[in-house]
């Protein structure tokens, strides 16, 4: 069993892997701490993450880049719309879902963004499976904060047809603090004050900033806040755009009207914009770049500038949105954390210094951080690992409604309520209260859709509840409950439902007030005649809550579900813990009393209808990627035989006059030889293109003719070494 995390980037993936002693970044086939996150179709097979790396210039149409830009996107999005723009397959609408179109085995084929992603993620963990010589199963992935449901959902399914089992997606900023924080040995302690780090991830496409709050064994996210389009590529682009200007007056061409001309230049132009992050100028030479004409330029640091001068304007954006989030100032922040390849530009991080006032920290790897401490996050959650225990806390980062038919029975109710409001804890869980007599529905939304990336839609998921009937409880409503819960991922889903009935029983009277578990709180939907909430909170004023982790609580520890998350174990055993210590410090009988109570009398199913890919349709996904694999494979081999083949005419005619000469008769040679020719010319006509088991024959074809003479070479071998030995010996 391994434990795995991945920062799946919109440029480069990067995996780490924890093991005894800590984790560990690994190299990918060809020794890259870094895997292009592309994936391309040929003629043959697929090419999947360094080989679609290769082949791009020449496969432009047939290779996708930018895999989760795309993630819970439709073709019409706008956002989409800008990601043609950095991805050289064409994108096609498949059923409400973006994919490419590309040239595959020879036919055109279409697959959904999902696909693509899923082929992508299973290479990675081909990949990491052969590095680490163990079999991937765990792994912990990173998004971006501003994921919504369906992105989200986009990634676990993806996740699902490669065979791998997510065990949690974290916010890539959480990620870089999770690694921060755990690594730290002189975190405050739960009396002193916390330490409060600004986190900020600058990619290849997005901006991030978080502000955490950091005690001995615990981070809390107080705010998050971004920029969806603000990496490393704007500034790319604004350079392409200068340069084609520039080429354009120079050397009358267009570059934009040439695919393979632009990508050439967004190449140099990236190469020029790192350069020009450690020197003040740099150059820029293409040959024929197009109509056989050479290009050159020169860019000074200065130019570069003045030309991202619109993005520098925009760096302090998100940070002032996440320190207001977080109800903080600039001068409340004690340490800022950078991370993210984007970050390297000069002025840049200069924008962010000047806006913090203070000198930014660097103490993590910065291309590394987010994909360590996925790792750190899959080491916890993981039953096969032990570490230090560290508990995190995320934020929800839109507001989230549930919705409702108005039952005729109660006319006074409310159709809808913001459940989950932004910046509300992370995962969490709510419990609501209907008063019904027959099934119902719900819908659960976003409540802003203007603040959703591109044209997401807010719809979340429809939830209809089953087995309600007009029975036993108070005027023949059914009081029931829908457990709606924000879980690890950020995804959304009504886990379980049950109904209760009020009755009176005997309990102990605590000295202390218990304190309502933060991450689940009660809510009364609907008001009715005989509304008992006499120990259920109003919603409002509980959502507006942001209350401390640690709890005692007795009453939310049978709420949680039977399938608990690992670290819902974890605090369910602090729990109980605390509960037992109570109890042991006082001598003398527990003091009892009468109170009305609910009582669970029987289960709600729920149906759920979301954005998650239903099983039929995984199921398909994911034979068609494990069949594509197998090919993929085969193709490998094949290649692997003929290259074996190739080489070993290639040494075998070289030894026949060398090591063979004197052990074999003319006549035996000429026959070897006539078989090597026959054998190369075979190659690389109709064997060109052969099959495995074809190469392997005719492989075996030479080696039974050259039998004979490798047999003389081997004994003449053997006889020189034991006359060898026998000298020494004598
Ligand atoms: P995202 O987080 O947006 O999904 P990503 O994780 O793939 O993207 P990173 O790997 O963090 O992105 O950063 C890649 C970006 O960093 C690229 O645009 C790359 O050109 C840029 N970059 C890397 N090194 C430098 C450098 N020395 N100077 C300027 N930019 C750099
Ligand atoms: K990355
Ligand atoms: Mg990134």
């Amino acid at each position: 069993m391994s434990v795995v995390g991945v920062d799946f980037g919109t440029l480069n993936t990067v995996v780490a892997v924890a093991r005894n002693r800590g984790v560990d970044v690994i190299t990918n086939e060809v020794s890259n701490r870094a895997t292009p996150s592309l994936v391309g179709f040929g003629p043959k097979s697929r090419y999947l993450g360094e080989a679609a790396k290769t082949q791009e210039i020449s496969n432009l149409k047939n290779t996708v880049a930018c895999l989760k830009r795309l993630a819970g996107r439709t073709l019409n999005d706008p956002d989409v719309q800008i990601e043609q723009q950095f991805i050289s397959a064409p994108l096609v609408d498949i059923n409400g879902q973006v994919g490419a179109e590309v040239s595959y085995l020879g036919k055109k084929e279409q697959f959904t963004a999902t696909q693509l992603i899923a082929m992508f993620l299973s290479k990675i963990k081909q990949m990491t499976a052969a590095e680490i010589k163990l079999p991937v199963s765990d792994l912990v992935m990173s998004v971006p904060a501003w994921f919504t449901d369906i992105q989200r959902r986009t990634l676990i399914d993806a996740a699902e047809i490669a065979g791998i089992k997510l065990l949690r997606l974290i916010n890539d900023t959480t990620a870089a603090a999770l690694g921060y924080g755990i690594t730290k040995l002189d975190l405050p302690s739960a009396e002193e004050k916390a330490r409060r780090v600004a986190f900020i991830d600058i990619g290849h496409s997005s901006y991030t900033c978080s502000i955490v709050e950091f005690k001995k064994g615990e981070l809390a996210v107080r705010g998050t806040a971004f920029d969806r389009h603000f990496g490393g590529r704007n500034f790319d682009k604004a350079l392409v755009d200068h340069l084609q200007k520039e080429f354009h007056g120079k050397y009358k061409i267009d570059i934009a009207s040439n695919g393979k001309a632009m990508t050439r230049v967004l190449a140099a132009a990236e190469k020029v914009k790192k350069i020009l992050s450690a020197n003040q100028q740099a150059p820029i030479n293409i040959e024929s770049l197009m109509n056989d004409i050479d290009v050159r330029a020169m860019i000074t640091r200065q130019e570069f500038e003045a030309m991202v001068e619109p993005l520098l304007t925009r760096v302090h954006i998100p940070l002032e949105a996440a320190l207001a989030e977080a109800g903080l100032k600039v001068e409340d922040i004690d340490i800022v954390e950078v991370v993210g390849g984007g970050s390297r530009v000069p002025a840049v991080k200069e924008r962010i210094q000047n806006f913090f006032g203070k000198t930014l920290s660097f103490t993590l790897n910065q291309d590394e951080a987010i994909a360590r401490g996925c790792a750190f996050s899959c080491a916890i959650l993981s039953p096969v690992f032990k570490v230090r225990d560290f508990a995190v806390q995320d934020v929800i980062s839109y507001p989230i409604e549930f919705a409702w038919e108005k039952d005729a029975d109660i006319p006074d109710e409310d159709t809808s309520l913001t459940v989950f409001n932004k910046g509300n804890v992370l995962p969490s869980t709510k419990i609501l209260t209907f008063y019904r007599k027959q099934p119902f529905d719900l819908e659960a939304r976003y409540t802003q859709p203007e603040g959703l990336p591109g044209k997401i839609k807010p719809f979340i998921g429809r939830f209809s509840v089953k087995g309600v009937s007009a029975t036993g409880a108070p005027e023949d409503f059914m009081i029931c409950k829908l457990k709606a819960r924000v879980n690890i991922h950020g995804v959304l889903n009504v886990e379980s439902g049950y109904y209760v009935e009020d009755q009176e029983v005997e309990e102990e009277v605590k000295d202390e007030g218990d304190k309502k578990d933060p991450d689940v709180s009660n809510f009364v939907m609907s008001k009715t005649a005989k509304d008992d909430s006499s120990q259920v909170a109003e919603g409002t004023e509980e959502m507006a809550t942001r209350s401390s982790k640690r709890r005692k609580t007795t009453d939310g520890v049978s709420d949680l579900p039977s399938e608990q998350t690992h670290e819902e174990r974890k605090q369910l055993t602090n729990n109980l813990l605390f509960k037992a210590m109570d109890t042991d410090a006082k001598d003398d009988k527990p003091k009892t009393r009468k109170v009305k109570k609910q009582v669970r009398k029987g289960e709600l199913p729920i149906v759920s209808a979301t954005h998650s890919l239903d099983p039929a349709a995984k199921n398909t996904a994911a034979e068609q990627e494990a069949s594509m694999l197998m090919e993929d494979k085969l193709i490998a081999d094949t290649e692997e035989k003929k290259n074996e083949l190739e080489t070993y005419i290639y040494e075998l005619r070289n030894k026949l006059d060398d090591q063979y000469a004197e052990l074999a008769s003319e006549d035996e040679k000429s026959k070897i030889r006539a078989k090597l020719e026959a054998s190369e010319n075979w190659l690389y006509d109709e064997g060109d293109d052969a099959t495995k088991a074809v190469y392997i024959a005719k492989m075996d074809e030479i080696r039974a003719l050259a039998g004979p003479v490798v047999q003389r070479h081997f004994e003449k071998v053997q006889a020189e070494r034991e006359a060898v030995q026998a000298r020494v010996e004598a």
